[in-house]
């Protein structure tokens, strides 16, 4: 067997590592049994000399089973899905989509992440609402399959150890957007939760990772090609990520936001994201015969509030206290009385009639992360009841000085250059041309696994 310095070098050369190569790194990763320097300079010779697929699928492999494989009792065969999403700005699409496919039948054990850079985080959002603890161990979250059909949590300690020890490495050595290195990182963990099936929402645009649809459908396939090669069904769609997904972005917001939705009152783009999501889940797992079929389950489980029940649910047995839960889930609710207001709110104008084409949602977001509402180090607080609510939709005609955005800010304060730039992020123009009113429709491209 090779010595930590030859495979760097074998790497660094340009070979193709063996198996037992691989194999050989991540124990030694996952054991300690190598200093981080070594790491680091693996981690730069993958990101300059790439990987072959057969390298990617076995990092991937020997990535997830460094720690704890969940399984699952034989009744939920071709049941347990989730969806993986490259990062978004707005993007509450989980809190919507988890409850819906329980409501369907469906075992959803979601393990999401939380924000970084201008994105946001599922487990950022959920932590808004009083009581929620991502914390939940492998029996904690078996349990909460089977009574309630979906969790959100994070990764526990035992599962994908080489991941975090990976993971957190690479953004200290510039190697965090190598496709192989995406990949393991991301599908290690969705087959430590021993999936059926697996859906890719891979965005491109200004405000996402990749800022083109052809490097991300390159990421899109290669997470495919991976996924099904570990067994589980994977699919993938490709959208549009240059402004918001619904109207509000932050934490407090968007779980606010993701309620209305579940209570049928969800903005249509976050519906198209959740409805086409869930719906190839659907399809891979035999429940729906066909797309449209399948966004029917979807759309009835909302409209039936079959989900929002759900989601109460998972909120109890998540430690959210029953009352606090049930008031959340009430038609009437008053969700300022449950989750923290921001002390200060100012309303941005728009600086003369016109017609919105567009609001850059990568512009929105870090002005957002630098008020507070998105974290630049790994470990950082976040204030959670930060964020903005834009009053106005693409294609409106507005008249000067009605206002466009709402920004609720705490400390600090958001500064003169900072209102510039948000104002700068809406555009007006005269007429609505044909690119703008394509950005009504997020999901531009559906791949199905073959
Ligand atoms: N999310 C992950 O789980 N891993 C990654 O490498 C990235 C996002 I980028």
């Amino acid at each position: 067997m090779l010595l930590i310095p030859d495979l760097i070098k074998k790497k660094r050369d340009g070979a193709v590592l063996s198996d037992e190569d691989i194999g050989a790194f991540i124990q030694a990763v996952t054991k300690k049994n190598i200093q981080e320097c070594q790491t680091g300079a693996m981690l730069m010779a993958i990101w300059q000399k790439g990987m072959v697929a057969t390298e990617t699928e076995t990092l991937t492999r020997e990535m997830m089973s460094s720690g704890d494989v969940m399984s699952w009792p034989t009744e939920w065969a071709g049941l347990v899905v989730d969806k993986h999403s490259t990062g978004g700005v707005g993007d509450k699409v989980s809190l919507v989509m988890a409850p819906a496919l329980a409501a369907c039948g469906c075992k959803v054990p979601m393990i999401s992440g939380r924000g970084l850079a201008h994105t946001g985080g599922t487990l950022d959002k959920l932590e808004s609402i009083p009581g929620f603890n991502i914390h939940q161990s492998a029996e904690q979250i078996l349990q909460i399959l089977s009574s309630v059909g979906c969790c959100i949590v994070g990764q526990t300690e035992m599962l994908v150890p080489a991941d975090r020890v990976l993971y957190s490495l690479r953004d200290a050595t510039s190697t965090v957007d190598s496709l192989p290195l995406i990949t393991a990182s991301i599908l290690s963990k969705k087959g430590a939760e021993s999936l059926f099936a697996l859906v890719l929402d891979v965005k491109f645009g200004r405000a996402a990772l990749y800022k083109d649809l052809d490097s991300a459908k390159e990421l899109a396939q290669g997470l495919m090609d991976v996924g099904n090669s570990l067994g589980i069904r994977t699919a993938a769609i490709l959208s549009s990520m240059d402004g918001t997904i619904g109207r509000c972005v932050g934490n407090s917001l968007e779980v606010i936001e993701a309620l209305q939705a579940l209570k049928g009152n969800g903005p249509e783009d976050l519906m198209e994201l959740v409805t086409t999501l869930g719906a190839v889940l659907l399809l891979m797992t035999g429940q729906a015969s066909d797309l449209s079929e399948g966004r029917k389950h979807i759309s009835e489980a909302v409209a039936s509030r079959r989900a929002l029940s759900k989601f109460q649910a998972m909120m109890e047995a998540q430690g959210v206290a029953a009352e606090t839960a049930r008031a959340l889930c009430s038609p009437d609710t008053d969700y300022y009385s449950i989750l923290h207001k921001s002390a200060h709110q100012t309303e941005l104008q728009t600086p003369e009639d016109g017609v919105v084409l567009d609001v850059d949602g990568l512009v929105l977001a870090g002005v957002l992360q630098k008020l507070g509402a998105g974290r630049s180090k790994v470990g950082e607080a976040v204030n959670h009841s930060v964020g903005a609510e834009m009053l106005v939709s693409l294609g409106q005609r507005v008249r000067k000085g009605v206002p466009w955005l709402r920004l609720h800010y705490e400390d600090p304060a958001p500064t003169l250059d900072q209102i510039n730039q948000l104002q700068k992020a809406l555009v007006l123009g005269t007429n609505e041309s044909t690119e703008t009113q394509q950005k009504h429709t997020l999901v531009r491209e559906l791949l199905l696994p073959r």
